[in-house]
């Protein structure tokens, strides 16, 4: 491909608008451009990596039993009102009315539509499982897009819907699935980790979620520093250990706190340590159900572990007028576990098990509580693990100690079991001969999404580097003058003898400066660069690799296996 005929506008400076790396250098490197808030154009480059990800995607997906398809990103609301999730999701939905004032959405996802076909068209157990899955742009109105690719308003998915008539069929189709996912990443070349994770509002169950490694990632994990243990920080839990109490249980007694609104402040005045502290915290489950959730002063309320805990949909904290209806008016403090109002649920972590003469909020200004212990003074529901794990707890297994890493997430897999086609009526006749609810999981990759996370992985302050398996061409070829007749004839013979060897060149035949063919080169990170200058005649080229730097001087002839071992080499490094 000759470099004059293709759209590539870099540019000199770096926009001010973009923050992170990847968004910096793909707008330089003219592989994006901005068209609104969250909504990008994919320039010819780009497409060129988003076409190489897309068929890794297919082959790995066909050779486990998968079929490509594709829906309409165009919904009719009404699916989404079966299924209960046309209102969840608020403003994020993007919906229109067509010319007869009929409720529409620009689909975020296709859950819906996927559970509306099968309930139409299949009706026995025999045509299952099936795996489907698409390629194709979604809509979600994020509230603050950002860092260009990362979290965009129109984003390009693969989402796969797998159907089945049994949980182990389920199983054995997630676990494929979860390896097929793994081959993908591993052949782009990215660093990732794939965490057991919350499946928020998708029924509640098993999911995972891949993540890349990345200091711009806005999902945070815990993973052990000594075994495969590793989990999205809202869902990560440690060992507890239960110690038995010897300590005498003392009479509880209240005391004069005056401004001790926050733990420290109490610790001091107090002269107890915090993690001899009882903190309680008022959440709300589905907007009215009030839970005390109470873990010792040291560590802080996992939201989302409290959410599962109490089998809500949503969770949130309480508003202050909620405190006040329920305490009155005191600052969140002074909130205890004693003497509360009856229809509050509390539930305790399960390290206030091993507290004992503890200090508590007594729901009263300016006054604590001491020598409170659990079951004596106050009966939590249940305890369970609600603590947000902290680095350094042991991990879980028992091997090695947590340790905290971001990353971006990449790819996320569900076990959604009946919770769309019970509420769509999807059934098929069973091996019993009754209708069952069909079984369901739903598995995406967000392919716009890994542009950028490969981008931030790779590139440098010279511009992108592409990995060789995603990279938009192998061989960029720069003559330095491709007017001069030697070099411009040295230059075509290797571009063929590339193409040859079934190798993508990129042949930067304009009349530009050396200097502004190199700047260029580096901005839009192919992985291997051919030089054509003054030893045109003798046959002699530079050979340039992107990513270390590396410059060697060598014969046309022994191009293409130098260039071969360089890139079978850096298949290893990856
Ligand atoms: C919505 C909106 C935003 C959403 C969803 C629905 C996230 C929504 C979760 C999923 C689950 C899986 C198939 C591929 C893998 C992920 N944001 N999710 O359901 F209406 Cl506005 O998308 N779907």
């Amino acid at each position: 491909m000759k470099q004059s005929q293709i759209f590539v506008p870099t540019l000199r400076e770096t926009p001010s608008d973009a923050e992170v790396l990847s968004h910096q250098m793909m707008l330089r490197a003219g592989y994006i451009r901005q068209v609104s808030s969250g909504v990008y154009s994919y320039l010819p480059l780009a497409y060129r990596v988003i076409q190489k990800i897309e068929n890794i995607i297919r082959e790995e997906l066909n050779a486990i039993g998968g079929t490509e398809m594709l829906l309409p990103a165009l919904v009719p609301a009404d699916i989404w009102k079966e299924s209960g999730r046309y209102d969840t999701y608020g403003p994020e939905m993007m919906k229109l009315q067509d010319r007869h004032d009929r409720d529409f959405l620009l689909g975020p996802t296709h859950e819906e539509t996927f559970t509306k076909l099968i309930r139409d068209d299949i009706k026995s157990y025999k045509k299952l499982p099936l795996h489907l899955y698409q390629i194709q742009p979604k809509y979600r109105d994020e509230k603050r897009p950002r860092f260009g690719l990362l979290r965009g308003r129109e984003f390009i998915m693969k989402d796969s819907y797998t159907f089945h008539d049994t949980e182990v069929s389920l199983d054995e189709m997630y676990s494929e699935i979860w390896q097929a996912y793994n081959n993908i990443f591993t052949r782009i070349g990215l660093d990732f980790r794939s965490i057991i994770a919350d499946a928020g509002a998708m029924g509640g169950r098993e999911s995972i979620e891949f993540i890349a490694i990345s200091n711009v990632g806005e999902d945070t994990i815990a993973y052990s520093d000594e075994s495969g243990y590793a989990a999205n920080i809202e869902m990560a839990t440690s060992k507890f250990n239960e110690r038995t109490n010897t300590e005498v249980q003392l009479q509880k007694e209240i005391v004069d706190t005056p401004e001790t609104t926050t733990i420290e402040d109490l610790s001091t005045f107090l002269e107890v340590k915090p993690s001899n502290i009882l903190k309680s915290v008022l959440l709300v489950a589905d907007g009215k159900k009030p839970i005390l959730a109470i873990v010792r002063g040291d560590h802080d309320v996992n939201e989302i572990k409290v959410r599962m805990a109490v089998g809500a949909e949503i969770i949130e904290t309480a508003s202050d007028a909620h405190i006040e209806d329920l305490f009155g008016n005191i600052p969140a403090g002074y909130v205890g576990p004693i003497d509360l109002p009856e229809d509050v649920t509390i539930v305790a972590d399960l390290y206030v098990k091993n507290m004992v003469n503890s200090v508590t909020g007594a729901n009263e200004v300016e006054k604590h509580f001491i020598n409170v212990n659990a079951g004596r003074d106050f009966e939590p529901s249940q305890y369970t693990d609600i603590r947000m794990v902290q680095e350094g707890d042991v991990s879980p297994d028992g091997q090695g100690t947590l340790q905290f890493t971001t990353g971006i997430e990449i790819g996320h897999i569900f076990k959604l079991g009946t919770r769309f086609s019970e509420a769509m009526g999807a059934t098929v006749l069973g091996k019993d001969g009754r209708p069952t609810p069909v079984i369901m999981g739903s598995y995406g990759i967000g392919i716009s999404r890994l542009l950028s996370a490969i981008a931030e992985q790779n590139a440098d302050e010279k511009g992108l580097v592409w990995p060789a398996a995603v990279a938009p061409f192998d061989v960029h070829i720069t003559p330095i003058n491709y007017n001069d007749e030697h070099q411009q004839a040295l230059a075509d013979e290797i571009t063929d003898l590339f193409k040859a060897e079934g190798y993508e060149v990129l042949i930067d035949d304009r009349k530009e400066r050396p200097g502004v063919k190199f700047t260029d080169a580096e901005l839009m990170g192919i992985p291997i660069r051919v030089t054509v200058g003054k030893k045109a005649e003798d046959g002699i080229v530079e050979l340039n690799i992107r990513k270390t730097g590396e410059m060697v001087e060598t014969k046309k002839d022994d191009l293409i296996n130098t260039i071969s071992i360089l890139m079978s080499s850096q298949e290893e490094s990856n």
